[in-house]
């Protein structure tokens, strides 16, 4: 089944984990795979805003060889691209204004991703505000929407929408100190007849459970995983059952 297929079609909420490749050494990458594989996580995201290891080809064949679950690239410019994975989420960072992120990389990357056959997932990337600076935000050059500012966010998402992209991801960024409000979450969906990604700073079962309430169809969690591999089994079993 192709992502965005399951992203649309889910009857359920999904869990999907983010593997940062300059995080994980052998030993332990294959540990969270084989975690995620028990728990039956729905999507593995590999990438970030700031890559420096250089060995994204490695990675992406040691989790390649390692587990069915479909992998799409996060990627934070077009140099993370590699033709190894099952999808891109080809992400125009909506929220800012930085023209490389809205079109540039993407014309650089184009012909390749075409000629590749992968999976292309149009996606709306908004950086929310969340407390202190993250990574995403300083790389990326944008000001995230203010987090007391669903208007914006809602403003935002629908003129992705409008644009023709495919699903919305609310990201407070990795190892945020807050989650996207919940009340963001639900004004964005409310509007919207997309799929709706949201991750950043997620580290308990409440937290995913609220925002999966609220509106999240997909729940991205990087940090905790790593901090806590326990809840990935936990969390997996809480989204799927909560329905669309
Ligand atoms: C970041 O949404 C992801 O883009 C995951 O964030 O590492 O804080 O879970 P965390």
């Amino acid at each position: 089944m192709r992502i965005l297929d399951l992203l649309q079609q889910s009857k359920h909420k999904l869990l999907s984990l983010l593997i940062d490749p300059d995080k994980a050494d052998t030993e332990l990458l294959l540990q969270r795979i084989a975690a995620a594989e028990k728990a039956h996580v729905d999507l593995l995201l590999v990438g970030g805003s700031l890559i420096t290891s250089g060995n994204m080809a490695d990675k992406l064949s040691l989790i390649r060889q390692n587990t069915h679950i479909p992998i799409a690239l996060f990627p934070g410019n077009s140099t993370h691209f590699h033709e190894s994975a099952d999808a891109i989420l080809f992400l125009s960072l909506i929220s800012g204004r930085n023209a490389d992120l809205l079109i540039g990389n993407h014309v650089h990357i184009a012909a390749k991703i075409k000629n590749s056959g992968m999976e292309v997932i149009p996606t709306g990337y908004m950086l929310v505000e969340s407390g202190k600076l993250t990574t995403a935000q300083y790389m990326s050059g944008t000001l995230p929407i203010p987090s007391d500012k669903p208007d914006v966010a809602v403003a935002t998402a629908i003129a992705g929408e409008l644009l023709g992209l495919k699903c919305i991801y609310l990201d407070a960024g990795s190892g945020a100190q807050n989650t996207v409000p919940t009340s963001m979450v639900a004004a964005v969906k409310s509007q919207i007849d997309l799929p709706l990604i949201v991750g950043g700073g997620i580290r308990s079962m409440q937290q995913a459970q609220e925002l999966a309430l609220a509106g999240a169809d997909l729940i991205v969690i990087g940090n905790a995983a790593e901090e806590n591999p326990e809840i990935v089994n936990q969390m997996a079993s809480l989204l799927h059952q909560i329905k669309r």
